[in-house]
């Protein structure tokens, strides 16, 4: 043990001591009191923090006050290889693990892109994450490691996540293979942690993720926080009869039914907290079946956030009850009235937390402060070599802000500087002065962009392209046959591959690609979902967190709409914001465009390229397309929808021989029809209906070019489409989303970021839907959705103009 009996190495207390240490009464005295030090110790974080943000060295702070002592206690039974998804409120729980330290903690408070081990300087303060891959990308043995998936702040969001890791455990459990996935888990034993706040549970997230994890039996541990309120709306006003324990009593497992198991404990009880975590944890880590705490009388000392007084909203009663329960004061009181601390030893443990608090945020200050400050220097000295003394003056007005600012920004230095050449234009140094700020803005604006998506080895834009064979006498059969093949030989030689989603495992989903497969690979791999969108999106993304590959299905694209705040916020984003320490190669496989009826025929891609940044959308035209973007990503670690055309199932395709290994790459358009008079831009089912106009314009004596984008997301890498238009000078784009949207998306990328507007010799074009939803029936698809006749006519406006 550490020389300071008390010593608080935000490690779990429990591990400091060894087995037989613990049964001394000693040993357990200086655990609890190390207990108590870390509590007050965070305390002190939040104090401190909030007068970071009051005086200006931060933007914004949210803080963990008024649940230590919870946290401390459930802490004890978190081990290695067991998952966190929570929110934050968890900076004690992150500090016990040794997960964070005091001086990470305002690392991130001060957004520092160099030293925030969570994101980069990118993700608020309070918002945690551990590496789970290298800087390879190669998965590490999170067996060995405290697991915490990076956090996001729309509130429940992490229940579909904490949903998704602790399913994996399932996953581990029943693999067959449990040799290839040693270094990921340890036979299924590990729990998911997922924290929330009691307002949160209103959400919609909170009950599906409950009633998926008490369907599907997964080791999932919730920690209700209660304290009331969320914000300043009171839980009278979030959850029905008060209390989340009451509400979830239907949940309750019983004898013979699946179900959750439901334990309340009070905040501040120490002792109790510690008893209940450990029966529940043991409990879920051993039978796989769920568990909720609601942990009550939880109080929260400085307020929601910096963002407000909560003076403001609660009552005085309510103010003075908190402060007497108050988890610190009460554990501070259990503590001397069981005799294993005297208000002496207590008080030298709070001042000896409080210097040790001080200094590291100290530290974490200097180390983001110091660099900025000598970029400075350095542009004072610029700024004054070679200034003429009438100049003097002026300059350094504007300078004297910025040497006396106390929390000097970048920014302020490039403000300052430019404002000075602005106002000096006959600076002799203006050359000089004009580098130093290209070479800062070098050097430290990537940090603000980097990581969107994987750059190394497991990036998909890095595959080599493999060609698809085709054997002499190759069938021609339907799409949906292709998919069906791949699949089945895909299960046979990637057992980190899984697929699931809404009558995907019993009939093989609702047009065959999976038909016969569930049989023949296992109801483990391949299996059906509840109607939950997104939870089958949080489940896909903990599962691919943790190292699987699964490939999760939103039956019918109009539906992504309800799993799209996972994808967009946390799976399209994790990357990113754990400045590239966590990836979740998800692939999200749907079908849509063309078919029949205002809710089977949606394309709202517009929606979904803005949406989802971080993520690859591919837009394949038939399905041989979709299984070499499938091997491309499937070698890759970013996640992807794919979005299969539903009209293609039945079209014939030449079957390749090759199937798991050939690969189509991303952001690489096709040219499908070669032509001299105007290119026409698309993807997927639409393609069908340019083709038709191209053939009947063709009779007519035009040409045109007709190209397929094949992925939105990445958009023609190489600016393969300018390189048509140079040719033809005439562009269309053509597709089945509103006005304005991905249509617009596609005429900016090469108008503009590509410099098409310089090759035209007529008015770029898009062609859309109509605005509203397509009207049912195959005349409601031919006036809603573009048509052949539509593009004729313009094609031949363009040719007249
Ligand atoms: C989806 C979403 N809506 C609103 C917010 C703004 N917001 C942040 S925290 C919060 C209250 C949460 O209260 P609770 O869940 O009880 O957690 P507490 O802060 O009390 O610990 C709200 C409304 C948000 N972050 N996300
Ligand atoms: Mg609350």
């Amino acid at each position: 043990m550490h020389s300071d009996p008390y010593f608080c190495p935000m490690e779990s207390t429990l591990e400091a001591v060894s087995a037989q240490d613990m049964l001394s009464f000693e040993a357990f005295r200086n655990s609890v009191i190390a207990d108590y030090k870390l509590a007050i110790m965070s305390r002190e974080v939040s104090l401190l923090g909030r007068r970071e943000v009051l005086t200006g060295k931060a933007k914004f702070g949210i803080f963990g006050d008024g649940k230590e002592v919870a946290q401390i206690a459930l802490s004890k039974f978190f081990q290695k290889g067991d998952f966190r998804s929570g929110y934050y409120r968890d900076q004690t729980f992150m500090f016990a693990l040794g997960v964070a330290n005091v001086e990470d903690y305002f690392s991130q408070l001060y957004s520092d892109v160099h030293n925030d081990p969570f994101s980069g300087g990118k993700n608020m303060n309070a918002h945690f994450a551990s590496a789970f891959v290298d800087e390879k990308g190669n998965w590490n043995e999170l067996t060995q490691s405290y697991n915490v998936s990076a956090d996001i702040a729309p509130t429940a969001g992490q229940m579909m996540r904490g949903l998704g890791l602790a399913f994996a455990s399932n996953c581990f459990r029943n693999a067959k293979n449990k040799e290839a996935f040693k270094h990921l888990s340890n036979n299924g034993n590990e729990v998911c942690f997922c924290t929330i706040g009691d307002a949160s549970t209103s959400e919609g997230h909170f009950w599906e993720a409950i009633n998926a994890a008490g369907v599907l039996q997964v080791p999932l541990a919730v920690f209700v926080y209660d304290d009331g309120y969320g914000i300043s709306v009171p839980i009278s006003l979030q959850t029905t009869k008060g209390s989340i324990s009451e509400v979830l009593k239907g949940f309750q497992k019983e004898q013979n039914t699946n179900g959750i198991k439901i334990y309340t404990v009070k905040g501040w009880d120490y002792a109790a907290l510690c008893e209940t975590f450990e029966e529940g944890i043991r409990y879920t880590r051993e039978t796989h079946t769920p568990v909720v705490f609601h942990v009550q009388e939880i109080t929260q000392p400085q307020g929601h956030s910096t963002s407000g007084s909560h003076e403001r909203y609660k009552p005085l009663e309510r103010l003075e009850w908190e402060r007497n329960w108050d988890c610190n004061k009460q554990m501070r009181e259990w503590l001397i009235a069981n005799e294993l601390a005297t208000d002496e030893v207590l008080q030298e443990v709070e001042n000896e937390a409080k210097q040790l608090v001080r200094a590291d945020k100290l530290a974490a200050w200097e180390k983001y402060i110091a660099p900025i400050k000598e970029k400075i220097k350095e542009a004072v000295a610029l700024v004054q070599e070679g200034l003429h003394e009438t100049d003097v003056h002026i300059a350094n007005s504007l300078l004297q802000e910025l040497v006396q600012s106390k929390e000097p920004l970048k920014r302020d230095i490039f403000r300052t500087v430019n404002l000075i050449l602005e106002k000096i234009p006959t600076h002799s140094n203006t050359a000089a002065i004009q580098t130093f700020l290209a070479k800062y803005n070098e050097a430290e604006a990537p940090f603000y962009s980097k990581h969107l998506y994987n750059e190394g080895p497991k990036s998909a834009l890095n595959v080599s392209v493999v060609e698809a064979e085709y054997a002499n006498e190759a069938q021609t059969i339907n799409g949906y046959e292709v998919l069906n093949h791949y699949f089945d030989k895909l299960f046979q030689e990637n057992p980190k591959v899984y697929a699931f989603g809404e009558d995907l495992g019993g009939i093989g989903d609702v047009n065959q690609g999976f038909a016969g497969l569930q049989n023949k690979h296992g109801i483990d791999r391949i299996f059906d979902t509840g109607i939950r969108e997104q939870s089958i999106m949080g489940q896909a993304h903990g599962m691919a967190l943790r190292g699987l590959r699964p490939i999760a299905e939103i039956q019918y694209l109009d539906y992504l709409l309800y799993g799209l705040q996972t994808l967009s916020d946390d799976i399209a984003t994790i990357h990113y914001r754990s400045n590239g320490i966590q990836s979740s190669p998800v692939i999200i496989r749907t079908r849509g465009h063309r078919l029949e009826g205002i809710f089977h025929s949606g394309s709202p891609m517009g929606v979904i390229v803005n949406a989802l940044r971080g993520m690859f959308v591919c837009v394949p035209r038939n399905m041989v397309q979709a299984v070499g973007m499938y091997n491309t990503l499937l070698k890759g670690n970013d996640p992807a929808l794919l979005i299969e055309c539903l009209n293609g199932y039945r079209l014939k395709e030449k079957m390749p021989s090759n199937i798991t290994e050939f690969t189509v790459p991303l952001g690489k358009p096709e040219i499908l029809k070669a032509g001299e008079d105007v290119t026409i831009v698309s993807y997927g089912s639409t393609l069908r209906i340019v083709e038709d106009a191209a053939a009947r314009l063709l009779t007519m004596g035009i040409d045109c070019e007709i190209i397929d984008v094949q992925t939105l997301l990445p958009f023609d890498i190489n600016h393969q489409i300018v390189a048509s238009l140079k040719k033809t000078n005439r562009i269309l784009f053509v597709d089945e989303d509103v006005p304005g949207g991905a249509s617009a998306y596609m005429y900016q990328q090469v108008i503009e970021l590509q410099g098409g507007y310089r090759w035209l010799d007529v008015a770029a074009r898009t062609l859309s839907s109509k605005a509203h939803r397509p009207a049912f029936g195959s005349d409601g698809d031919y006036f809603s959705k573009p048509n052949t006749e539509e593009i004729i006519n313009i094609v031949n406006e363009m040719m007249a103009e």
